[in-house]
């Protein structure tokens, strides 16, 4: 699936603005016809969430079913136009009419999907979305409902809305929707792997596309300069797919210090001229993993940064540029490197802005707290299937150093994980591998299972979550660094692999103050981080860290949460408390 775009060849609409909105509190839209068309209760404006925008009417925890629709009209001059739909995101689980007519169900949370429109030019159309949050309990991003915290012999139904995870279930059309006019026989798909021999200089892209058959298409690298550096051409096969691979020597290769991007342009020519064409940006860089480093073009990587989410005042999980642009300032002001897109693929600009700027992305796949008493063959199928789309959305990005497969499974300590988990693994990571051969790949562990986790085994390199001096050990940060760098030893020993601690971090309410250890206070966040950042860097084994949370984000409700997770070194509104001053001067050297 190509993201859309505009050029000689291809046009779009966004349907970005006020959509007609819906709550169905009883579950009755199909039956009453909504989805040919509704009665809205009130606008929203998407990309955005609607439980942000509604909450006054009540719509703050709702994440049962809400109806959205757009109405509009197809251009006239779009005939002959292969007419697409595509959208960013509906989250978390969407069904579509168009017109009353069904175009399907969709369960990938923050994934984009298309679909292809049988719409006369000049029709009016109505485009129906039922969004709905109620994930399954076998889901590669497992629902919950609070009936199951019983079953789990949890002390009580306490979390609303109920979630296992850490992170508001916001209910919207988080990423653009666009109505796209293309060449019939055009583009339709296009996988490009790129990789840099350090010691040759020389940079290599593989393309795999799909368009019209009979074809030639024509694959052109520029400089950003405009220089041309190598050029290679095929015919279309009869099945539509064609193959191609690109050679340069001498090249610039793509780093953080030097976030070089060439511009590569797809061009489909046919007898009569001109098909089609698409343009990308690459970089060249290779990443491996050697003994216990992860290797960037042949150098020895350390990773600085945060997990971080999407999550704003008003805008929920709304994909917005300002804010985008603004957090990527906040990383560079605080020398950080890297980040996770913890806990699901992040809006594909945010990818854009990564390459731009030389920001090396972990980008994690939408899985978390996988419960191995509930996982069936469905949740494996379905998430080789996330992987696989998530790969083909991003395999293109030079920013996307790894795949980070899940977070946190087993974190229950169910006692199926033992028997379960590693068979699971073993199938999910080749999959994964068949997908992209050029990334390593990874999951966050979290540690209840021991340090002989099924997992650690498929990672190339491990993924640690932990909070010693928080959630076990509070107010005691001696002790935790010394049993968490106790911990690294053993896994270096035992796996000698890289090891990055993915997560670890504190709470702080912000203002809260206090001259001793204390849990909530701003010092005991600066203080907990610099003591992690300590054991990281004493670690030969451990390739640097990423702070739990950039921001502080909202939650469902929770007597563990006051509102908001508070671990951001930011405040939700991006104002800096003491943890951010504190790693900007331990980064600055650097
Ligand atoms: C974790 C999870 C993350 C939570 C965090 C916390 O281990 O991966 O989603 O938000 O802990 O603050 O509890």
């Amino acid at each position: 699936m190509l993201r859309p775009q505009q050029n000689d060849c291809r046009e779009f609409i966004a349907l970005d603005g006020l959509w007609a909105c819906r709550a169905d509190r009883a579950d009755e839209g199909l039956a009453l016809g909504w989805h040919r068309g509704f009665e809205p209760e009130a606008w929203v404006a998407m990309p955005g969430s609607i439980n942000e925008q509604l909450a006054e009417r009540g719509l703050r925890d709702h994440i049962g079913a809400t109806w959205l629709m757009w109405r509009g009209t197809v251009p006239r001059r779009w005939a002959g136009r292969r007419l697409r739909l595509h959208v960013g995101s509906a989250d978390l689980l969407a069904d579509l009419w168009l017109d009353g007519e069904p175009l399907g169900h969709e369960s990938a949370p923050f994934l984009p999907f298309e679909r292809e429109l049988a719409l006369q030019p000049g029709a009016a159309f109505t485009l129906v979305v039922r969004l709905d949050g109620r994930l399954p309990a076998d889901h590669p991003l497992p629902g919950i409902e609070a009936e199951d915290y019983r079953i789990e012999r949890r002390p009580r139904d306490e979390i609303f809305p109920a979630v296992r995870y850490d992170f508001f279930p916001y209910l919207g059309l988080h990423r653009s929707v666009s109505l796209c006019a293309e060449p019939p026989a055009g583009l339709r798909e296009a996988q490009v792997r790129s990789d840099y021999d350090p010691a040759r200089r020389q940079g290599r892209l593989a393309l795999r596309v799909q368009a019209g058959a009979g074809l030639q298409l024509r694959a052109s690298l520029w400089s950003a300069q405009g220089e041309p550096l190598a050029q290679a051409e095929q015919p279309v096969a009869a099945d539509g797919s064609v193959a191609l691979a690109l050679t340069v020597d001498g090249v610039a290769a793509w780093s953080p210090a030097s976030p070089v991007l060439h511009k590569l342009e797809l061009a489909l020519h046919g007898a009569e001229g001109l098909v089609d064409e698409y343009r990308l940006d690459v970089g060249f860089r290779r990443v491996q993993v050697q003994g216990a480093q992860l290797l960037l073009n042949g150098e020895p990587l350390a990773l600085r940064g945060f997990g971080m989410h999407e999550d704003f005042p008003v805008l929920g999980k709304g994909s917005c540029a300002a804010l985008r642009v603004k957090d990527f300032e906040l990383l560079r002001w605080l020398g950080a490197n890297s980040l996770r897109t913890s806990h699901y693929p992040y809006a594909e600009e945010t990818l854009d802005e990564a390459d731009r700027r030389g920001v090396l992305v972990i980008s994690e796949i939408a899985s978390v707290n996988l419960d191995f008493r509930r996982t069936t063959p469905a949740t494996l199928a379905a998430h080789q299937a996330l992987v696989q789309r998530q790969i083909a959305r991003d395999g293109h990005h030079a920013c996307v150093i790894a795949w980070s497969l899940t977070n946190e499974p087993g974190y229950l300590a169910e006692a199926e994980y033992a028997a379960r988990a590693g068979p699971y693994f073993e199938a999910l990571f080749a999959h994964a591998r068949a997908q992209d051969s050029t990334r390593p790949l990874t999951a966050a562990n979290v540690g209840r299972n021991g340090l002989d986790d099924p997992m650690f085994g498929c990672c190339d390199f491990l993924s640690l979550n932990r909070y010693h001096g928080w959630y076990d050990m509070p107010g005691q940060l001696a002790r935790a660094a010394a049993h968490l760098a106790d911990e690294l030893r053993t896994l270096a020993t035992r796996f000698g692999k890289p090891m990055l601690l993915t997560e670890f971090g504190a709470d702080a309410i912000p203002g809260m103050h206090a001259s001793s250890d204390q849990l909530f206070t701003e010092e005991y966040q600066a203080e907990f981080i610099a003591a992690y950042w300590r054991v990281i860097a004493a670690e030969p084994a451990c390739i640097g860290g990423h702070v739990w949370n950039f921001a502080d984000f909202r939650t469902a409700q929770h007597h563990r949460r006051v509102q908001f997770n508070h671990k951001g070194v930011f405040t939700r509104t991006r104002d800096p408390k003491m943890a951010a001053w504190r790693l900007r001067s331990l980064w600055s050297d650097v």
